[in-house]
């Protein structure tokens, strides 16, 4: 165990030698180690160049539980663990925040959903945190990332990116910002969605990837849904959007062979069904008009910040092997073909 390791457990009150630490490699954002001894924790290290405010962040996460605590009071939230200052963050020698919360033990999470059941219930689990959250104020939240899912500002990033980048890199990836081109429709709409005030905002969770939610062992229901660093004020495409684009195709935006991008009519359905099956009560006439456009908006913006990245050097996904952001744009552009054809 490192020396950061165990000076931030001692400050979450945690006796070092009584623990042992493992990296569960899988998010592309932080560094996370399960802790396990006499009760297990998850432990992470903020990307403090992804949330230049971690204080922000965990604000949020508090607000959200305290919200919850009050008016779903048995809903299951992963709370995070204070230190023994009353403090949710500890700064490392080198600066660095660090979180502690509890370890959801006898989970599982999945990349990638096989049964239209799983697809279901991950959209529900979704859904449910939505409604919960329908009323919660949201100027009380700040952005735990600026204009995280505006489709035009990613739009405008991809852009800037573009005028930056080495002509090496912008001949690699030229099919792709044709891609990108091509798809300034979609930014249209988008812009004019919200110009008309279609879409109303609410606290909402932002980062809904199927594996964002964790299954129980035995039963296979949802136990919790995680990975709560960016909820915060946004618009119900965004979750909706997230789950079809992570959810609809057999294949993750990780594959590297377009030809098994598939669009799975019947996650579809289940999809909108669960995602509806908790939400369709809060959702305006209008805004029930551009479900179908949810998911096409965040593999959009998906292809644009994986492609962005890759122009700019890939300073902000983690990769394991060069020309990775690449490949995920490229996927997540086919599968944005997918999904205009058989969602528009
Ligand atoms: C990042 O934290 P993680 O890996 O679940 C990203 C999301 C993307 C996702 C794509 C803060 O999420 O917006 O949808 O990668 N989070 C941030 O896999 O940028
Ligand atoms: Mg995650």
């Amino acid at each position: 165990m490192n020396s950061d390791i165990q000076f931030v457990l001692d400050a979450f009150g945690l006796n070092p030698d009584r623990f042992r630490v493992e990296s569960l490699g899988k998010g592309h954002i932080h560094a996370t180690y399960k802790v396990s001894g006499p009760q297990s924790y998850l432990l992470q290290k903020f990307n403090s160049l992804v949330f230049t405010r971690p204080e922000v962040v965990e604000r949020n996460i508090r607000l959200t539980a305290s919200y919850l605590k009050g008016t779903a009071p048995d809903y299951y939230f992963v709370s995070p663990i204070a230190t023994m200052e009353g403090r949710d963050l500890v700064y490392d020698a080198g600066g660095h925040p660090w979180r502690l919360c509890p370890f959801v033990d006898n989970s599982y999470s999945i990349d990638e959903a096989s049964t239209t059941e799983q697809a279901y219930r991950a959209a529900a689990a979704f859904g449910k945190l939505g409604r919960l959250l329908e009323k919660c104020d949201v100027s009380l939240f700040e952005p735990a990332i600026d204009r995280f899912h505006d489709l035009s500002f990613r739009f405008d990033q991809f852009n800037d990116a573009l005028r930056a980048a080495s002509s090496e890199r912008i001949r690699q990836a030229a099919d792709a910002i044709a891609q990108a081109r091509r798809s300034e429709a979609l930014v249209i709409r988008y812009r004019d969605l919200v110009s008309r005030g279609i879409l109303r905002r609410r606290i909402f969770h932002n980062d809904t990837k199927v594996n964002n939610v964790l299954f129980d062992n035995n039963t296979h229901e949802v136990r919790a849904v995680v990975d709560l660093d960016t909820l915060m004020p946004g618009y119900f495409i965004y979750d909706l959007g997230d789950l079809v684009r992570t959810i609809v195709s057999p294949v993750s935006e990780e594959e590297k062979d377009v030809g098994r991008i598939q669009f799975r009519s019947e996650f579809y359905q289940a999809i909108v069904d669960g995602y509806m099956s908790e939400m369709s009560s809060t959702l305006s006439e209008a805004e029930c008009g551009v479900i179908g456009f949810s998911g096409q908006m965040m593999t959009c913006i998906m292809a644009l910040r994986f492609l962005a990245d890759f122009l700019r050097g890939d300073t902000y996904y983690h990769t394991t092997y060069p020309g990775q952001n690449l490949v995920r744009a490229r996927n997540q552009y086919r599968l944005l073909e997918v999904l205009v054809e058989k969602t528009t």
